[in-house]
């Protein structure tokens, strides 16, 4: 079986975030990596809203297991922040599903160190899962890039749908 690598779209979409923070910025999705999957169906405008209108990525097997890997990069403007505020958290809202179920390894590329760290496991369910991460500081790169991993294997063939992915910056005093 082969690898597949391949760039979704390039393509800059804006992302509205619909929760009421401090500092709420829409965040720009520059750029979305397949390292292990393929494209089945979506684009990557569909993460724009929670609308039912999924990017479908299905599973490949190199070595006997099924793999879906892919890598969501963000852009956000640092100078959006209030005067006198200071970044406390990247928030990261997530709607997705996957069948079969399956947990999904979530990674953040720490921009501090250089390299990428496990966050969290989150279990998904067929139908849509909505779960919140917050990252600290150290993934938020001086020019405002905030890149998430996402990674699912299994027994058998996998499709995993993602809605949307929300990117908010949260700020306090
Ligand atoms: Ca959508």
């Amino acid at each position: 079986m082969k690898k597949l690598n391949r760039n979704l779209t390039l393509a800059l979409l804006t992302l509205a975030t619909t929760t009421a923070f401090a500092a709420e910025h829409r965040a720009n999705l520059v750029n979305a990596t397949l390292e292990m999957g393929y494209h089945a169906r979506g684009s990557m405008k569909s993460l724009e809203a929670s609308d039912n209108q999924h990017l479908m990525i299905g599973s490949v097997s190199p070595a006997g297991r099924h793999v879906i890997d892919w890598t969501a990069t963000y852009h956000l403007d640092p100078r959006a922040l209030d005067k006198g505020q200071t970044l406390q958290a990247i928030r990261i809202d997530v709607e997705a599903n996957i069948t079969p179920v399956q947990h999904l390894q979530i990674r953040a590329y720490n921009f501090e160190f250089g390299q990428w760290d496990f966050i969290e496991y989150q279990f998904l369910k067929s139908s849509d899962s909505h779960f919140t991460t917050l990252l600290d500081k150290a993934y938020f790169s001086p020019d405002g890039k905030v890149a998430i991993n996402f990674r699912a294997e299994g027994k058998r063939l996998m499709m995993l749908r993602t809605d949307r992915i929300a990117v908010t910056l949260e700020s306090g005093d």
